[in-house]
């Protein structure tokens, strides 16, 4: 059975990170080894969540881990807590990455503004990390302070891939940018592979509202994908499938909760895209 691992938080109310990436990567037939970074009551949107730090397991789990010499096909962090966590991750690449699919999503942004509880400078530190990678997947909130630039709504192609290109300058083979609209009504994700020097761009249609974790979803499901060898075009494909089709699901439930999507709801609709 193909196996990954993933670095992030449980948030344990709020549908994102852990919570999210565990059920629906399994769902893919793939099993999933986590490192929780932090247990946190709800995610960061909702106010008063308390916050527990598990920095001081993530060594021990990986001298574990390597003694007992597993091995995963990949490799996926998301939302990491601090600079100390952004370099253990990139012992985690180090030391389990070698020759592994790597994926960042630099979860700390969104709607053109941080996060609470990270700075610029913390952006600057997961760009860093970034540039281990061989495939990151940013919004574009997220790439503006990956790369120190304003965040703008009005773009046009040709700056989408100027900001892709400069995502790739440091060292990541391929960036997503998620969450990008060309056409009105329309939402998707805008790719460059650096190798090949190749863009690639997919939309889906775009669901009257927005939701907090789709992000995560999105992540999740495009690395299930990857490994479970759909390439890397149609793995975006599904991603964008499976998270327009379950926003639209939640909003179709009339006292839908506002703080993240029925994702379980259209996991067979996910595990019927990826026959397709
Ligand atoms: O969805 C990203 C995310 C993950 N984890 C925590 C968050 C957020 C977004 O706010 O607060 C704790």
């Amino acid at each position: 059975m193909k196996k990954i691992v993933t670095m992030q938080d449980i948030s344990c109310v709020g549908k994102c990170s852990l919570t999210v990436a565990l059920p629906i990567i399994s769902a893919m037939g793939i099993e999933t080894a986590v490192i929780p970074t932090a247990v946190l009551s709800t995610h960061t949107m909702f106010s008063g969540f308390t916050f527990h730090d598990l920095t001081s397991q993530i060594r021990p789990v990986m001298d574990h881990w390597e003694k007992e010499g597993f091995d995963f096909e990949a490799v996926y962090t998301g939302y990491l807590g601090s600079f100390e966590q952004l370099k253990l991750a990139e012992e985690l690449f180090e030391r389990f990455g070698q020759d592994r699919l790597k994926l960042v999503d630099p979860c700390m942004a969104d709607n053109g503004k941080l996060y609470a509880g990270f700075t610029k400078e913390f952006a600057q530190s997961m760009k860093l990390l970034c540039n281990k990678a061989d495939i990151i997947c940013p919004n574009l909130t997220e790439a503006s302070f990956l790369l120190d630039i304003p965040y703008t709504e009005e773009y046009d192609e040709e700056y989408i891939r100027d900001v892709l290109r400069k995502l790739t300058e440091g060292g990541a083979k391929k960036a997503v940018l998620t969450g990008i609209s060309m056409t009105k009504g329309q939402l998707g994700a805008y790719a460059y592979d650096r190798e090949a020097d190749q863009f690639f761009f997919y939309e889906a249609g775009e669901e009257p509202e927005h939701f907090h974790g789709t992000g995560d979803i999105w992540a999740s499901t495009f690395l299930g994908a990857m490994v479970r060898n759909k390439g890397f075009e149609e793995s975006i494909r599904i991603a964008c499938d499976y998270v327009r089709e379950t926003i639209h699901v939640t909003l179709a439930e009339e006292n839908h909760n506002t703080y993240g999507v029925n994702f379980e709801q259209t996991i067979p609709y996910l595990l019927e895209r990826l026959q397709k």
